[in-house]
């Protein structure tokens, strides 16, 4: 049987834009994914032990702006030994935030309007060339 896909989902800011990531929760455990809901206000530390412990695939960040966690997680990320999960960001992600952001190590962005089969279909896209990668080396 194929091992579920552990996601963390964090909104790190507590300003009132909730929807986006409750609808991404529910659709990547309706995707059969195990959401593991780190819940709000969380910082970069909090954020990257909380992935560690709970050992998930994928850090799924919902972003409206303070966008410095970001770049805080993908610097602790960097420093941690052995696989690191996938990072992603989603919400209102100014355009010229996305560059620097992927160039920092966040593997995907998705803006107002990503359709969630698309997120889906990219994170299991992504889950499955890593397993791929690690049977190979
Ligand atoms: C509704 C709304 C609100 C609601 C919040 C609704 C809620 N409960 O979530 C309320 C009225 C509370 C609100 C408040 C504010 N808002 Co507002 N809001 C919006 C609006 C119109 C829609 C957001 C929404 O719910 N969309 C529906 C959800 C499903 O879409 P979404 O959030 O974009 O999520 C999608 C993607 O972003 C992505 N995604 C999101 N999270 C994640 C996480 C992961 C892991 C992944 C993979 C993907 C992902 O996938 C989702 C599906 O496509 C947007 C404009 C817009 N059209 O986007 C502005 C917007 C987000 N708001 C904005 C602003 C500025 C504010 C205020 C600061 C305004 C003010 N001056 O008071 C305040 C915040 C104050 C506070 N303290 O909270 C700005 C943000 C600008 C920025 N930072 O770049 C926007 C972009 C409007 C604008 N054009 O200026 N807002």
């Amino acid at each position: 049987m194929e091992t579920r896909i552990r996601v963390l989902t964090v909104r790190p800011s507590l300003d009132g834009h909730w929807r986006g990531l409750a609808v991404v929760s529910t659709a990547l455990r309706d995707a059969g994914m195990e959401v593991i809901y780190g819940g709000v206000a969380l910082n970069a530390d909090e954020i990257t032990s909380a992935a560690i412990q709970e050992d998930v695939d994928v850090i799924g960040l919902s972003m409206y702006g303070r966008f410095g966690i970001a770049y805080k997680v993908c610097e602790m990320l960097r420093d941690l030994p052995g696989r690191r999960p996938l990072l992603l960001v989603g919400g209102a992600v100014p355009p010229d935030e996305i560059q620097p952001l992927k160039d920092s190590g966040v593997d995907g962005i998705f803006v107002a309007g990503s359709s969630l089969d698309s997120i889906v279909a990219y994170i299991r896209a992504k889950c499955r060339e890593r397993a791929d990668d690690a049977e190979a080396s």
